[in-house]
C-alpha cells in the first residue's frame, strides 16, 4: 500500500474515531459523568492568574463565552489529536495493514491515555454532577474515560481495517482496496455519528449554565428578600450538578478524631436554624448586582465539627462541592454559630443552581466561600487553598462595606417643570457581617452629605435598603454618590492599597441631568 494511502486511511479512521469518542463523552455528560470536556477547563483555570483571566474573559466576551470556548477547543483538540494519532497509526500499519494486534493498540490508545488523564486531572477526577461522593465520583470518571478511549481504539482499528481490507475476489497478496468508495461510506457514517453528537450537544446546551450564570439582582425591582429565581448566580461549571440525594453523602474528615459520613436523612435530626444572610461575589462591581439576600435554613457547621473532634493542629476547614469546587475558612469561623449549612432557601428546598441539597453560608465572607453542592468538610492545617484562591484571588475575602444606587438610572434626565415632588433615590448598603448603621447621599460628587432613610435595616448579616427624597437645587448636571457606615461605625471608603482581586472598594456614583 502506498504511503499516502496509508496516511489517508489512518487520518480518516482517526478522525472518525475522535468523533466517536467525543460523542461517547457527550452521552456520558448527559448522565452527569465528568468528562475531560468539562474538567480540563477546571484543571487549567487554576493556573491562569486573575489578571490575565479577566482580560481573556473580556476579550472573548464574558465567562459564558470563555466556558464555551473551553469546551469547544477541547472537542476540536480531541478531533485533531485523534486524526493525528490515526495518521501515525496508518503509517505504522503500512507494512501489514491487516495485522490484528490488539495488545499494542490497546496499550497505546486505551491504557496510556487513562494513565495520562488520571495523572493530569487527578485533583478534579472526583467531580460528579449527580452528586456521588468524591472517591466514587473519581472511579466513575475514570470508567467513563476508559469507555471513551475504548470507543476511540475500536473505531480506529475497525475503520482502518475496513478501509484497507483487500477487495473481495482479488487475488490473495494482490492489494487493491477500493479506498475511495469505502472512505465515502465511512465518511457518511462519521457524519451520522457527528449528527448524533450535535443532537446531544443541543440538549446539553439547553441544560448548561449559560442561560443563568452571571444573573444579577439590581435596579428598581430590588426588595429586602430576593426571590429564589432572581437571586444572583455564579458558577464555575458549564453544566451544574443536579444532585441525586440518594447517592449523595456528606463526609467530615481530615484532621479529626472521628471521621463521619452523613446521609441527607441524618441531617434532619440536627437542630434547625434559620438565618437571613446576604451574599456578594468577590467580582461584584460597584454598580453591579452579584449580590442578593435570602432566608437560609439548615444546621450549624459547628454541630458537625464538634462531634468529629478536631485535632489540635486543625486550623482551617476545607469545603468541597460535588463539582470539585473547594474553598476554605478558618476553623474559628467554621465554629461560629452563624456559619451554617443550608438545605432551604426562602422556605423551599435549595434550588439546584444554588447548591441542592446543601450549601455553606459563611456571613461576612465573599460568595466564593459559600460552597454549593457541599459533599465534604475536611479539617486541615494552615496551608490549604480554594479554587479561586489558587488562581490568585484574595488575599482578603472579607466583604468591605459597599452601597449602590438602584434608582434613578445612571444618566437619567428630569425636568423640574414636570416634577410633582422630590425625586426618589433608592438602593442598598451592605456591611458584610457588621450590619449597616447609616446611609448618606451626596448630590455634589461627595462634597456634602445628607442622611438617607433606612427603610429596611435587616440584621448584622444582611444588606439594608434605603431611600432618599431628593430635591435638586436647580437645573444642573449632578453626580449622586452614596456611602454607608457599617454597624461598627466605620464609614465606607476607597481602600487604596487593597488588591483588586480582594474585591473592589469605593463609591457608586451616577450622573443625573436636571433641566428647567
Ligand atoms: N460548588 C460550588 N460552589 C460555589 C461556586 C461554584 O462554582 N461551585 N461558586 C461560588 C461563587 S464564586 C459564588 S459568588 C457563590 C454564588 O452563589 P449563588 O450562585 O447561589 O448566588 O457560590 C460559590 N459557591
Ligand atoms: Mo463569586
Amino acid at each position: 500500500m502506498s504511503r499516502s494511502k496509508a496516511l489517508f486511511a489512518g487520518l480518516l479512521a482517526g478522525l472518525i474515531a475522535g468523533i466517536a469518542m467525543t460523542v461517547v463523552m457527550l452521552a456520558l455528560a448527559r448522565f452527569g459523568v465528568a468528562t475531560p470536556l468539562a474538567i480540563i477547563g477546571d484543571r487549567l483555570s487554576v493556573f491562569i492568574k486573575p489578571g490575565p483571566f479577566l482580560s481573556i474573559m473580556g476579550r472573548v466576551g464574558g465567562y459564558n463565552h470563555l466556558k464555551q470556548l473551553g469546551v469547544g477547543s477541547t472537542m476540536a483538540g480531541q478531533l485533531f489529536v485523534g486524526a493525528l494519532a490515526g495518521a501515525i497509526f496508518g503509517l505504522l500499519m503500512r507494512p501489514n495493514p491487516q495485522r490484528r494486534s490488539t495488545a499494542w493498540t490497546m496499550s497505546i490508545f486505551v491504557v496510556l491515555p487513562i494513565a495520562a488523564i488520571a495523572i493530569a486531572l487527578w485533583p478534579v477526577l472526583g467531580t460528579s454532577y449527580i452528586g456521588l461522593p468524591i472517591a466514587s465520583g473519581g472511579a466513575v470518571t475514570l470508567i467513563g474515560f476508559a469507555l471513551s478511549v475504548l470507543a476511540f481504539e475500536r473505531t480506529l482499528v475497525g475503520s482502518f481495517h475496513f478501509l484497507t481490507r483487500p477487495e473481495a475476489g482479488a487475488e490473495s497478496g494482490e492489494f487493491t482496496p477500493a479506498i475511495g468508495r469505502r472512505a465515502l461510506i465511512l465518511g457518511g457514517l462519521g457524519v451520522l455519528i457527528a449528527g448524533g453528537g450535535v443532537g446531544l450537544l443541543r440538549r446539553l446546551y439547553r441544560i448548561a449554565t449559560f442561560s443563568y450564570d452571571g444573573t444579577q439582582y439590581k435596579g428598581r425591582i430590588v426588595q429586602p428578600i430576593t426571590p429564589n429565581d432572581l437571586f444572583y448566580c455564579v458558577t464555575k461549571n458549564v453544566i451544574d450538578p443536579r444532585v441525586n440525594v440518594d447517592l449523595w453523602h456528606l463526609e467530615v474528615n481530615g484532621l479529626v478524631q472521628n471521621p463521619t459520613t452523613y446521609r441527607f436523612q441524618d441531617l434532619k435530626g440536627f437542630n434547625q436554624v434559620e438565618q437571613e444572610t446576604t451574599l456578594m461575589c468577590i467580582s461584584n462591581g460597584l454598580d453591579a448586582g452579584l449580590i442578593s439576600n435570602a432566608v437560609w435554613k439548615g444546621i450549624t457547621l459547628r454541630d458537625l465539627i464538634d462531634p468529629a473532634g478536631p485535632m489540635a493542629d486543625a486550623r482551617r476547614v476545607r469545603l468541597f462541592g460535588v463539582d470539585n469546587y473547594t474553598d476554605t475558612i478558618p476553623l474559628e469561623k467554621a465554629l461560629d454559630p452563624t456559619t451554617i449549612l443550608a438545605s432551604a432557601m426562602n422556605g423551599v428546598d435549595l434550588p439546584h443552581r444554588h447548591g441542592y441539597p446543601l450549601r455553606a453560608i459563611v456571613p461576612g465572607y465573599f460568595g466564593e466561600k459559600h460552597v454549593k453542592w457541599l459533599t465534604r468538610i475536611e479539617l486541615a492545617g494552615e496551608d490549604v487553598k480554594g479554587f479561586y484562591e489558587t488562581q490568585g484571588w484574595g488575599p482578603d475575602f472579607m466583604t468591605p462595606t459597599r452601597s449602590r444606587i438602584d434608582a434613578p438610572d445612571h444618566e437619567s434626565r428630569f425636568s423640574l417643570g414636570q416634577l410633582s415632588g422630590p425625586i426618589e433615590v433608592k438602593g442598598i448598603a451592605f456591611g458584610g457581617d457588621r450590619g449597616i448603621s447609616r446611609v448618606e447621599i451626596s448630590d455634589d460628587d461627595g462634597e456634602t452629605w445628607t442622611d438617607a432613610n433606612i427603610h429596611y435595616a435587616g440584621t448584622k448579616l444582611t444588606w439594608a435598603l434605603w431611600t432618599y427624597k431628593w430635591r435638586p437645587d436647580g437645573p444642573d448636571d449632578y453626580t449622586l454618590v452614596v456611602r454607608a457606615t457599617d454597624g461598627e461605625g466605620a464609614v465606607q471608603e476607597w481602600e487604596e492599597d487593597r488588591s483588586p482581586f480582594s474585591g473592589v472598594t469605593g463609591f457608586h456614583k451616577i450622573a443625573v441631568h436636571v433641566t428647567a
